[in-house]
């Protein structure tokens, strides 16, 4: 898309699932334009790996940088930009995917570390990037100009049991992203949330501390959304007109109604 040319793209979360497919989905839709993805994540080999499958995708028509960054660990947000190559620095899209939740422990039962890595990564973390981002955009003139993509949930709209921290985290992404449009107001900076509700990724084996069994049993008789899906709005948001803030979207497979509403195959 002509919309995407010359545009450098910054994703978090981009080893797996979702900001994986979304860095694929943004090398599809613009395979010999110049076009710049900065793939973050903590799995650097999975990131090189990317990095290499969009290059032989591409024919080499899409630059690619691999970039180790925990998003939980504010000083690595700190020093990021500047450790950038100068040619990569001038960002024009930021994609908040990073985040996880581990357990599905009732209030009681939450364990510290668990609370602790769940609200660094996906409210300070989503925070620390926005804030080492948006000085880039708000050079640009008429105020500033460039894309804040954050990655909420369902769960942020509609708190269920077992899902305490989780929920408040994604209710919070909510809460952030909605003040940020409206601190924006008078650039030409666009924030856009993408609300998901049940994807396929490594969200559930990484909920449930690796068990695979038990993350399959999450979508046994459903066809959760692939994500594929996802990306492609993530996209469509990042490529229509200047002037269109798809300012939220939630996203459902065919079979879900709400967090907890799930119809299943017998
Ligand atoms: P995955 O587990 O497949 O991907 C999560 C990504 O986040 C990985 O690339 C992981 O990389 C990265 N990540 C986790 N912690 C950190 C960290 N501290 N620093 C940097 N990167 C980190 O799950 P999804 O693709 O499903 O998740 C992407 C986003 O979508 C999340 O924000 C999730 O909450 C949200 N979401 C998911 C839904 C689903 O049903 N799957 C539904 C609604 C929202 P690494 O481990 O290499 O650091
Ligand atoms: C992941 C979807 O509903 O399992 O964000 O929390 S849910």
């Amino acid at each position: 898309a002509k919309r995407l040319e010359g545009k450098t793209i910054l994703i978090t979360g981009a080893s797996s699932g979702i900001g994986r497919s979304t860095a694929l989905e943004f090398a599809r839709t613009n395979p010999n334009g110049n076009l710049r993805l900065i793939v973050t994540a903590r799995r650097a080999e999975s990131l090189e790996e990317l990095a290499a499958e969009i290059h032989k995708e591409t024919n080499n028509g899409v630059k690619v940088l691999p970039v180790k960054l925990d998003v939980s660990k504010a000083d690595e947000i700190r020093g990021f930009v500047n450790s950038l190559p100068e040619e990569w620095r001038d960002i024009h899209v930021l994609v908040n995917n990073a985040g996880l939740v581990k357990g599905v422990a009732k209030a009681p039962e939450i364990d510290e570390e668990d609370m602790n890595v769940v609200f660094t990564t996906n409210v300070t973390g989503l925070i620390n990037m926005t804030q080492a981002i948006l000085p880039i955009f708000q050079k640009r003139p008429n105020g500033g100009q460039g894309d804040i993509i954050n990655i909420g949930s369902i769960a942020g709209r509609e708190p269920y049991p077992g899902g305490g921290i989780y929920c408040a985290s994604k209710a919070a992404v909510r809460s952030f992203t909605d003040s940020l449009r409206k601190e924006l107001i008078a650039t030409r900076i666009r924030v856009i949330e993408i609300d998901p509700g049940q994807v396929e990724t490594e969200f559930s084996v990484v909920r449930f501390y690796g068990d695979k069994s038990k993350a399959d049993a999450v979508y046994a008789g459903c066809d959760p959304l692939t994500p594929e899906d996802i990306a492609e709005v993530i996209v469509f948001a990042a490529t229509r007109k200047e002037n269109v803030v798809v300012a939220e979207s939630l996203l459902y497979p065919n079979h879900q109604a709400s967090a907890l509403i799930m119809h299943r195959r017998p």
